[in-house]
Parts: C-alpha cells; sequence; structure tokens
C-alpha cells in the first residue's frame, strides 16, 4: 500500500484510480479529534463541516472509540439471520430514547429514506386500503434525501438525475414550507405520505417558518398520511434541541406533552446516530405502522448489526450527557449575531439562517460564480474548513462539542476572510 507522504500524492492517486464523483476542497486530512483535523502537512484546521452533521459529537470521541474496540473484538456482525446479544437492548435503547414503539436498523442515510418509503406504501395498501400500485408520496421542491434511483426520482436537482432514468413513480413535489399546496396535494387519491426535511440543509439551511411542521403534520393526520421526519441531518442535537421537530425543546429526553414537540409518524435517523464511527441509519414508527413488516420482506446484511449497534447506543449516550443539543443552541444563537454583523457591515456576505449549529451564510453572487468556493478556500488557508453547499451558500456546522471560545475563535476567522472578497 501507497503510504502517502504529501497531500499532493494523495490527491494524484485519488484523481487517477479513484471515481469523480466528487470534487473536494485541495485538503488531505490524515487525523481528527474533537472539533480539529490535521492535513498531512500537520496543518491544524477548525471542522465547520463535521462530515456534513455525521460528526455532532466530535471527530474520534473517546467513549465511542472505546465502545468500538470492545466491541470489534468480540462480535461485529451475525446478518439477521441469528439473534445477537447487542441488538435487542440497541432496539430498547432508542425507541426510548426518542418516545417510538419500534425501530428497523439499516446502515446508510438513503437505505433509512428507502425503507420509510416502503414502510409507508405497505402500510397505505393494508392499512389505509390504497389500491395496490397507486400509492403516493408527498415531498418538498428541493429536497435531499439521499442518491438512491428511486430517491432521485423525487428530486428536481438536474445535475443528481441527469442520464439516471427510468425513475420510479409515486412522489408528487410541492413548494417547502408552503402549508396550502401540501392541503391541496393531501385531497389526491392514494396518498400514503409526506417525506420532509424539518430544515432542509443541501438546499440551503432553509428554516420552516414556526408552526408550519405541526400543522403540516396535523393536515396529514387529517387526512389520514403519515408525517414521515428525514432528521438524518437535523436530528441528534444539530439545531439546539435533540430532533429539529423538537421546536424548542432541549430536554433530551422526548416527551409527548412538549407543545412545541410535532412527532412524526415516521422517524429517520442516520449520520450523527453513531458519531461518525460507522454508518448506522434507524427508521422509528409506532406498532400500527411498524407491523406491517413481515420477515422476509425488508432488511440487509449489516441492518442491526451489533457492532453498529453499540457504536449508537454509546454516540447517543454522549449527545445527552454531554447536554449537546443545549451546547448547539447556545453556540448558535453567538454564531448568528457574529455573522448578522459580518452581514450588516459587508456587501459580499448577503444573509444568515439556520437553527442551533446548521447554519449557512449566503454570498451575494450568482450561483454560478466561484466566490463562495474561492472563500471557502481561503476559509481552509486560515484553518477553517467549510464548503458551499448550492453555489453561493456556505454551510457552517461544527462538531456540537465545541466550546464558546473556539466558536469566537472561528467567527474571528470568518471575519477575517470574507470581507476579502468585498468587490
Ligand atoms: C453526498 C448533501 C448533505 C441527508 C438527508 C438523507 C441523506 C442525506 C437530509 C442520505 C445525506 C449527505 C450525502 C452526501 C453529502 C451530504 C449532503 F450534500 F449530499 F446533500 F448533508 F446535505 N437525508 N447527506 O442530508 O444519507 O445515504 O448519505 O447516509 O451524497 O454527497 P446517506
Amino acid at each position: 500500500m501507497d503510504t502517502i507522504s504529501t497531500s499532493k500524492q494523495a490527491i494524484q492517486l485519488e484523481e487517477k484510480y479513484g471515481a469523480h464523483n466528487y470534487h473536494p476542497l485541495p485538503v488531505v486530512l490524515t487525523r481528527g479529534e474533537g472539533v480539529f483535523l490535521w492535513d498531512v502537512e500537520g496543518k491544524r484546521y477548525f471542522d465547520f463541516l463535521s462530515a456534513y452533521s455525521a460528526v455532532n459529537q466530535g471527530h474520534c470521541h473517546p467513549r465511542i472509540k472505546n465502545a468500538m474496540i470492545e466491541q470489534v473484538g468480540t462480535l461485529t456482525l451475525t446478518s439477521r439471520a441469528f439473534y445477537n446479544d447487542i441488538l435487542g437492548p440497541f432496539e430498547k435503547y432508542i425507541t426510548e430514547y426518542f418516545g417510538f414503539d419500534m425501530v428497523l436498523p439499516m446502515n446508510t442515510g438513503a437505505e433509512g429514506v428507502e425503507t420509510a418509503v416502503k414502510l409507508a406504501r405497505k402500510w397505505g395498501y393494508e392499512r389505509k386500503g390504497v389500491s395496490e400500485n397507486q400509492a403516493k408520496i408527498i415531498v418538498a421542491e428541493n429536497n435531499f434525501h439521499g442518491r438512491t434511483t428511486t430517491i432521485i426520482s423525487f428530486s428536481n436537482d438536474a445535475n443528481a438525475r441527469k442520464n439516471f432514468g427510468p425513475f420510479t413513480d409515486g412522489f408528487i413535489r410541492i413548494p417547502y414550507n408552503n402549508l396550502d399546496a401540501l392541503i391541496e396535494a393531501l385531497k389526491i387519491e392514494g396518498v400514503v405520505g409526506f417525506l420532509i426535511e424539518p430544515i432542509q440543509g443541501e438546499a440551503g439551511v432553509y428554516v420552516p417558518e414556526e408552526g408550519y411542521l405541526r400543522k403540516a403534520k396535523e393536515a396529514c393526520a387529517a387526512q389520514n398520511v403519515l408525517f414521515i421526519a428525514d432528521e438524518i441531518q437535523t436530528g441528534i442535537a444539530r439545531t439546539g434541541s435533540l430532533l429539529a421537530v423538537c421546536g424548542n425543546c432541549t430536554c433530551e429526553g422526548h416527551c409527548e406533552k412538549q407543545e412545541t414537540y410535532t412527532k412524526p409518524d415516521i422517524l429517520i435517523l442516520g449520520k450523527a446516530i453513531s458519531g461518525g464511527f460507522y454508518p448506522v441509519s434507524a427508521v422509528l414508527a409506532d406498532r400500527e405502522i411498524m407491523d406491517v413488516i413481515k420477515p422476509g420482506q425488508h432488511g440487509s446484511t449489516f441492518g442491526g448489526n451489533p457492532l453498529g449497534a453499540k457504536v449508537a447506543m454509546t454516540a447517543l449516550e454522549v449527545v445527552r450527557d454531554e447536554k449537546l443539543a443545549q451546547n448547539a443552541r447556545k453556540l448558535g444563537i453567538i454564531f448568528r449575531e457574529r455573522m448578522q454583523k459580518l452581514v450588516d457591515k459587508n456587501p459580499i456576505a448577503k444573509l444568515v439562517r439556520g437553527k442551533g449549529l446548521l447554519n449557512a451564510v449566503v454570498i451575494n453572487d450568482s450561483p454560478e460564480s466561484p466566490t463562495a468556493w474561492n472563500i471557502c478556500v481561503k476559509l481552509a488557508e486560515n484553518g477553517l474548513l467549510a464548503k458551499p453547499t448550492h453555489g453561493n451558500i456556505i454551510r457552517f456546522a461544527p462538531p456540537l462539542v465545541m466550546t464558546e471560545e473556539q466558536l469566537h475563535e472561528c467567527c474571528d476567522i470568518i471575519e477575517i476572510v470574507i470581507p476579502e472578497f468585498n468587490k
């Protein structure tokens, strides 16, 4: 195996041997710890992407690492052909943690979304009486739910769809954050579910207006349609509460009485559920929904494996024990206040938006311009890693273990770099 001694060497190898399905910033990372990453040359960076919110607990969290080391030498994979002594405890732990009767464990976020689509359809046929193959699921414009063929079938991102057809039928797209459009779509024959990101991450960190999610759920309930929350990116304390659908609660638990809590009928989790150590996703629902799945109807080789289950339980313990939701809420307010001052003083910065530590600064230039990219290259030179989403929007999402002092140091960097790009 080649030993990498320079960043250039690593980039060349990826260029030559790897599919070009990404355009990474020219940074080659070799070590991570907490909020920090180091490149091959030893330069240290603050991580402001957190692997797209998969490392909320910080890189290489010692508690999760130790749990993984203990399990990896004991039992890693049995398949579901047999039981194992970790899965049952994990299923009990996670269903109590989020307040649902049952869980179906998978691996990637996209598998979680696919599972939720299949579950909603099957529930529609077997519980709601929808005619076979007529089930429809409502989704939002500019959604991002993963990259499988079915998921891109309901995307409107031309780049994600071009030349990947033919596509899967049975999806209705409506504008995000538009209750009237949802109420109209819910009248369509055969609708079984409404799949929504509580905050649209990839689209550019779009936070819906106060009350939208709750009213959307109520509208769905009125038509016996399942409200399906994709919290793969917004969940696990990222937005300043355990889930984005918790609204303004930082209780860390899950309680129906929370007046701002909109309990989904189906909850999809991924990414930080396992703290960046191992792919784990999970679909949670109450019994009358989850029970439509019978043996042999869905699953995967690694779904529910003991290693992932052990890692996920520890990663979720860390979220609660270290009060990451509270920290994300507190630091998010400070971040948006400082960025708002930057916006007020710098024409190149158009606006800041977000919730908790899922934020974005919109750059005042065309989405086709290289400005946001060039700002991120400059931020990297100054020791902070962030990446644009669509064109002119820079997502800022550090690990939730960041301290207030570190956050101010990062804001200092951003406030030095962005003004350099005023026209
Ligand atoms: C890439 C984006 C973020 C997600 C939501 C499901 C999934 C994702 C809300 C699928 C995954 C990742 C995928 C990764 C980059 C990243 C991403 F830029 F693609 F859109 F975060 F915004 N639902 N998002 O955000 O989960 O199968 O990836 O485990 O594909 O480039 P996955």
